[in-house]
């Protein structure tokens, strides 16, 4: 067996304003994929962090009348303690800002140079800041004289005119078509490869990828007018953190999921596999790019109108059960809406009334008719039950749909509140000639509870931790 580690990374967050929705649903659905795998029995590592160069940053620091750099301290200790808070048990964080990131991006655009791919040039077009991103024509919305990026309407795409340095991305484009149809999993959901694949059929152009006169960046290696462009600067991170380029970053390497928002599947499918091919560091295995959440139809990010705090929602109802309804009722592969009402309701009848109401019954009978242990007893129905929803839980799991595995559990739930109800064990108490029906019914129960616990652990483990305890079951021992 190869001691390679499970390597799980999450898109870095720009530095420029505090934690979102959004990007909390990313990093609680990262941290369940690497919670799942660590059920699975691999030895996992996730790795989350913070993209602080590029001129959007930079801007939100000077509106602040603050250095970028005391800026993004700020900003990346929120988010620190914003993922601490919401139980994510990341590894490592990374911030461009630090040297173990600058050494990985020279040597990447070293090698790059040295295959040829980097060479001078001049360039002309819009930049849209939001998106840290130079865009064609096709990519604009023009109103008089106002042109902007229809994804961020909010700021003018930039006029922008400036000798750079340029990357070979033409020079990939048959490499990156033969990619996506020798490995159809390479980019996830389906929907998503779809839209890239026409990307790069479509045709690609060679990218700049030095900014001119910005001074917040990685200098060019050699060229001190010039900065980093952020893209090349941000996607090295995945590497930068695990030691690139000393050798001991195969030991993760290549990263088994990046997991990103749709919007930035562009940049991981088409710009970071070409980087990689140049510089002949192998591919990373997947990427999986989650859809969009809304509140109520509206966009999420501070630039575009917050309309509800994080940490408010994250009180309502406490941690786990903010983890639990995020992934509930966002699908993992697509986009979803955030509601206070729905999360109100399932959390009263999902959480409270389903799954509390269940493992309560267990605990509780366990204790008053058996003071406190499980009795040892069999039920060939509760073996079917458990191992169907297993089943089902695990099919999601591994193909990522996270909200069908939550739907798995929950499930399971109805059936154990279904099993109690039939098999009343409040009446077998009450006769002793009933005792084997009785220990049969509570040994069910505390199999079925120890198993929602299981299923239910990379959701919320807080809880589960002390659903566990609870039951004097010591801790997870995986899926079985
Ligand atoms: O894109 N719903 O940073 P970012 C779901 N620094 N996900 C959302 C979202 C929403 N409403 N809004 C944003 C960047 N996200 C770059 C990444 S990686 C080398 C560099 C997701 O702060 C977004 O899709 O704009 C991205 O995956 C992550 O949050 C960070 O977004």
């Amino acid at each position: 067996m190869s001691d390679k580690i499970t390597y799980l990374t999450a898109a870095i967050d720009y530095a420029n304003g505090p934690p979102h929705m959004g990007h909390a649903i990313e990093k609680i659905g990262v941290d369940v994929m690497a919670r799942y795998c660590r059920l699975r029995g691999e030895d996992v590592y996730l790795l989350l962090g913070m993209d602080e160069h590029g001129l959007k940053v930079m801007q939100s620091a000077e509106s602040v009348g603050i250095s970028p750099q005391e800026f993004v301290d700020d900003i990346a200790n929120t988010f620190q303690t914003t993922w601490t808070e919401l139980g994510i048990s990341n590894d490592d964080f990374i911030r461009t800002t630090q040297s173990r990131h600058r050494i990985a991006v020279e040597e990447m655009i070293s090698r790059m140079q040295a295959a040829g791919d980097i060479y001078r040039g001049k360039y002309s077009g819009y930049y849209c800041v939001g998106c840290e991103a130079f865009k064609r024509d096709d990519e604009l919305v023009r109103d008089g004289d106002i042109v902007r990026c229809p994804l961020h309407p909010s700021r003018d795409a930039q006029w922008t005119e400036e000798e750079n340095w340029f990357f070979r991305l033409s020079r990939y484009q048959q490499q990156l078509l033969d990619l996506f149809d020798a490995r159809p999993d390479f980019l996830q959901p389906d929907s998503r490869r779809n839209e890239v694949r026409n990307v790069i059929e479509a045709g690609l152009e060679d990218i700049s990828v030095s900014r001119a006169r910005l001074p917040w960046g990685i200098p060019w290696p050699g060229d001190t007018d010039h900065t980093v462009y952020v893209w090349i600067d941000a996607l090295t991170n995945y590497l930068s953190a695990v030691g690139f380029p000393d050798d001991s970053y195969l030991r993760y390497w290549p990263a088994d999921v990046h997991v990103i928002g749709k919007d930035i599947t562009r940049f991981h499918c088409v710009y970071w596999p070409a980087m990689l091919m140049s510089a002949g560091v192998e591919l990373p295995r997947t990427v999986w790019a989650h859809g969009f959440v809304a509140i109520d139809g509206m966009k999420i990010s501070k630039s575009e109108g917050v309309t509800l705090e994080l940490s408010d929602v994250v009180q309502r109802h406490g941690v786990d059960a903010f983890r639990y309804y995020m992934l509930r009722d966002v699908p993992w592969n697509g986009d979803g809406v955030f509601s206070l009402d729905r999360f109100d309701e399932r959390y009263n009848a999902e959480l409270a009334n389903n799954l509390g109401n269940l493992a309560n019954r267990a605990i509780s009978m366990i204790e008053r008719y058996r003071e406190g242990v499980v009795p040892a007893g069999s039920s060939a129905e509760m073996d079917g039950v458990l191992a169907a929803s297993i089943a089902k839980y695990r099919a999601a799991m591994d193909a990522n749909l996270l909200h069908q595995g939550i739907g798995a559990a929950i499930e399971l739930a109805s059936l154990g509140n279904g099993y109690v109800e039939t098999r009343a064990p409040w009446k077998a108490a009450k006769d002793p000639s009933q005792a084997g029906h009785l220990d049969e019914t509570l040994n069910a129960l505390a199999r079925c509870v120890a198993m929602l616990a299981v299923m239910l652990e990379p959701f919320m483990p807080m809880k589960m931790s002390s659903l566990r305890a609870g039951l004097g079951v010591g801790a997870s021992e995986g899926l079985g």
